[in-house]
């Protein structure tokens, strides 16, 4: 089965991933062997004595910017190629604000690749000859700016994670999550069936699949007829 996939992430603040990475649905995935995950600090591939990683901009400006060459080197120990002799089995992506938004759409996309490569810029920018050379998809996760690509590919990372075949342990669960078809997901209910006078809806109760199903069919339909109608109409 093809449901192996390898993840690198080079980012000049490892630590600000570690925690999640052993914590979260992709620490699970990482254990069944199903996600290799690998992070890698730029500051090992920094440049003199300082092992410095980025610089001011050219022309002047805020903010400073990543250099290309420890991204370089870093990309160039762990076999990435070029851009034009990359294959669709391996994606090269920058998180940027600038990027393409992320979506359930994107996710499941990038679930088919052998091996994705984020690379999370902490700063203004990156030089723009990485992107130029290595990158093949720039990724946004919403129309606000954060202050590093790490969350972002976390997001990416997690959104991806449980989607991979055998990660999660009841294998129709990811199907059903809010927009996996378009639409969002029912109400939720565990025990008690009365909570300070307050019940969960009879049907639930029922045993009768069918009712549930249905149930379950029409709230989705209210919810998101309610929250977010431009889902209905694509
Ligand atoms: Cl991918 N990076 C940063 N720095 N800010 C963002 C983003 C990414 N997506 C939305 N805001």
């Amino acid at each position: 089965m093809d449901n192996r996939i390898q993840i690198d992430i080079v980012t000049g603040l490892p630590d600000l991933l570690g925690g999640f990475i052993e914590e979260s649905i992709v620490g699970i995935a990482r254990k069944k062997g199903i996600v290799e995950l690998t992070v890698h600090n730029l500051r090992d591939f920094g440049v003199g004595k300082h092992r410095q990683i980025d610089d001011y901009p050219y022309g002047g400006g805020s903010g400073m910017v990543l250099m290309a060459e420890p991204i370089f080197r870093c990309l160039e120990s762990i076999g990435v190629k070029p851009n034009t002799e990359g294959t669709d089995r391996e994606e090269v992506i920058f998180l940027t604000p600038d990027g393409q938004r992320f979506d359930q759409k994107t996710a499941n996309a990038l679930t088919m690749k052998h091996r994705l490569v984020l690379i999370a810029g902490h700063y203004k920018g990156i030089d723009q000859r990485v992107r130029d050379y290595f990158v093949t998809k720039e990724i946004s996760i919403g129309d606000y700016v954060l202050s590093g690509g790490e969350l972002a590919a976390a997001v990416v990372v997690d959104a991806v994670c449980r989607l991979m075949p055998g990660v999660l342990g009841d294998s129709m669960s990811a199907l059903s999550d809010s927009f996996q078809d378009d639409t969002l997901d029912a109400p939720a209910y565990t025990r008690p069936a009365s909570f300070r006078e307050m019940d969960v809806p009879e049907v639930l109760l029922s045993g009768d699949h069918r009712r549930i199903h249905d149930w379950r069919e029409s709230m989705r339909m209210d919810k998101t007829r309610e929250r977010r109608p431009d889902l209905l109409d694509l």
